[in-house]
């Protein structure tokens, strides 16, 4: 009988640790995945017939539940009119209409087909159309496995970085800096440096790949003043909150423009999907109107793009961000009660469906703050929970995600599951 065991076993000795991508190898939280069989609505099946309610939602995408039978038709339909054809369809124009219509600041965009490339794709045009090198990024922001991203910061606070990663070149890296989020301070700094070869700044306007915080009131607007002050691009990467925290993304919940944003996620639907937008004077260098390269074959697929419009008109007309928004108000009202019940430094954040339960007093401003969460007590509580049938992030430092198909029984569920074993964490 195959069994999860058997398969990480056979999975090891085929794929790089046994995994298409890191965070699965449940490295973070120890012990082996589980292999997943079928997933529909809010639940999980593994091949070992267990089930779980699922706040990863594929990291995102599956904001209607999995398998949502609108987006299923959609790419059924899509598929008996041809598969891929790297020639210009119709649906791309459908999908590039609907995004540049729910993002103001998105007068023109490009499909790619993951949001690494999304970023990557942002980083080049950034440096092409300000003709400078140096990118600006921040603690605890990922922005996919672009060499130029993967750099951590300099042993000084304003000094060019190094490789976050082997084969990353030190001279690439050197022309990142890497800053601390939320440190108004040394962005000041940095521009009164060297604001005139700062070709851009980029970041997750909501960090959610250090489990999630926030950006202090006036970060935003002071870096969106540096930039244009200066003459630099503020790029939004919007991988993660684009089309999950509303049409317009967090941009449009915090006012705040950015000349470029990356979108990838859930404006897939689950199928492999990213792009990116912004002023069509900065996205006209891209070729063939302009000399930024950039391509891809599937670029556009019609299944993806099937997939997420369908997910996206969904969304719309079920008024689905605000049914979301009670969804997320419902699950941290009870995660703030059972919080009351356990004598444990926990802080619990949320922004519309995306949260995450640090396992540190708080406050938590930053990567940095982040870091002070007890890893032996998270990993406890998570393989407690996942035992106990409920699928968290198997990582402090990732987000979790709620979808239109978790019930209030769903909820009501996890919280029982939660409140044992932060109990049975903190004996
Ligand atoms: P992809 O290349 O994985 O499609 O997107 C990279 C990316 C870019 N920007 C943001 C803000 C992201 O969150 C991501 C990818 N997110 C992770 C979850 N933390 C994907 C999970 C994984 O790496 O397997």
């Amino acid at each position: 009988m195959t069994t999860s065991a058997s398969l990480f076993d056979e999975a090891r000795r085929l794929i790089p640790g046994g995994v298409n991508s890191p965070v699965r190898a449940f490295r973070n939280v120890g012990g082996s995945p589980f292999f997943v069989s079928r997933a529909k609505g809010s639940h999980l099946w593994d091949v070992d017939g267990k089930e779980y309610i699922d706040y990863v939602g594929t990291w995102g995408p599956a904001i209607l539940g999995h398998a949502p039978e609108v987006v299923v038709e959609a790419v059924r339909e899509a598929a008996l009119h041809g598969l891929s054809f790297g020639i210009p369809n119709p649906s791309e124009v459908e999908l590039a209409r609907l995004i540049v219509q729910w993002v103001p600041s998105v007068e023109k965009v490009r499909m790619v087909n993951s949001g690494t490339e999304a970023t990557m794709s942002c980083v080049r045009l950034a440096r092409g159309f300000t003709r400078r090198e140096v990118i600006v990024k921040f603690e605890g922001c990922y922005h996919g496995h672009v060499d130029s991203l993967l750099v951590k910061a300099g042993s000084g606070a304003l000094t060019h970085g190094h490789p976050d990663s082997a084969g990353v070149p030190g001279a690439l890296a050197a022309l990142t800096v890497t800053l601390p989020f939320n440190d108004l301070g040394a962005v000041e700094a940095l521009f009164a440096r060297e604001g005139t070869q700062i070709a851009g700044v980029i970041l997750e306007p909501v960090p959610a790949n250090a489990g999630l915080y926030f950006p202090r009131p006036g970060f935003l607007e002071r870096l969106r003043e540096l930039c244009t002050r200066h003459g630099a691009l503020l790029v939004f990467d919007e991988v993660m909150t684009g089309f999950r925290l509303g049409k317009g993304g967090f941009q449009e919940r915090c006012g705040v423009s950015p000349d470029l944003t990356a979108f990838g996620k859930v404006m897939g639907g689950g199928l492999p999907i990213g792009a990116f937008g912004g002023r069509a004077k900065i996205m006209d260098q891209l070729s063939p109107d302009g000399p930024v390269y950039q391509a891809g074959t599937l670029s556009g697929n019609p299944l993806a793009m099937a997939a997420g419009l369908a997910q996206l008109r969904e969304l719309e007309r079920t008024d689905g961000y605000a049914r979301l928004e009670e969804i997320g108000r419902q699950m941290e009202d009870g995660m703030r009660d059972v919080l009351r019940t356990v004598a444990l430094p926990l802080t619990f954040h949320r922004i519309g469906s995306m949260f995450c339960l640090y396992f540190t007093a708080g406050p938590v401003w930053n990567l940095a703050d982040a870091r002070k969460s007890d890893l032996e007590a998270f990993r406890r509580f998570f393989h407690g929970c996942l035992d106990d049938g409920i699928y968290f992030a198997p990582s402090q430092f990732e987000a979790g995600f709620l979808c239109l198909r978790h019930t209030k029984p769903d909820l009501e569920r996890t919280l029982d599951v939660v409140t044992k074993n932060l109990r049975s964490t903190c004996r």
